[in-house]
């Protein structure tokens, strides 16, 4: 086992290929003007910040040829899987599936539903598209990470308290081994990210561990070092 140094106390990396990164949800539609997080009187700017992070992650989870999955909060173009509750939420005046200036609100294949260019999959990584918060809710995930072998996350992403921690909090309930990197997870509202932060670790990590990015690429730099 490679560790990393984490709250509220080491995370233990397997050495069986175990491991995958997950990014939440990194899409124009929550980073940009005129997207959903736009729409509900976000400001959108804040989230930039941790797409240097991001980048950092990925090459090296690239390097390794370990697995990544992103994820897209989408919905399809008749809205047949978007819930009434959830599209009347609020009171935006660009509702999901209202056409704004990057296409149809959160509507998959919209020019803003897509994920920001910086961070574009490549061949090979596994894109999730989710209906709702929680990247395990109606989609093919839990198996897909059953075939692969995989034990452990790394959860990253946007918005924290939101996708971000109910994608953890489901992962949690399914046996993964889970760990959000502090650095790679932001929020419109910086008090609910801590928060969400404290949560995860409290009771000895009732749902998980949480680390710096530094501190996750050294302990993959031992990996390497170790052969894996
Ligand atoms: C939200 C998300 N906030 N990705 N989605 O609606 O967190």
């Amino acid at each position: 086992m490679a560790s990393i140094s984490a709250q509220p106390y080491s995370y233990e990396l397997p050495l069986n290929g175990g491991l995958a990164l997950i990014i939440i949800d990194m899409q124009r539609d929550f980073l940009e003007a005129g997207g959903f997080g736009d729409a509900l009187g976000n400001d959108v700017t804040r989230l930039q910040a941790i797409v240097p992070t991001l980048k950092q992650l990925l090459k090296a989870f690239r390097a390794k040829q370990l697995p990544i999955f992103h994820t897209i909060e989408c919905h399809q173009p008749d809205l047949s899987d978007c819930p009434p509750s959830k599209r009347n939420r609020g009171q935006s005046a660009l509702k999901i599936g209202d056409t704004g200036p990057m296409g149809r609100i959160l509507v998959f294949g919209e020019p803003g539903n897509g994920i920001i260019p910086e961070l574009e999959p490549l061949p090979g990584e596994t894109v999730i598209t989710k209906p709702g918060k929680g990247a395990f809710y109606q989609t093919n995930l839990e198996a897909l990470l059953h075939k692969q072998g995989i034990t452990h996350l790394l959860v990253t992403g946007v918005t924290t308290e939101v996708c971000v921690q109910t994608t953890m909090r489901e992962a949690n309930d399914r046996g993964f081994e889970c760990l959000m990197v502090e650095d790679a997870t932001e929020s419109y509202f910086p008090e609910f990210k801590q928060s969400t932060l404290a949560m995860m670790t409290a009771q000895g990590g009732i749902i998980g561990w949480t680390a710096p990015a530094a501190n996750v690429l050294q302990a993959l730099e031992v990996l390497r070092v170790v052969g894996c």
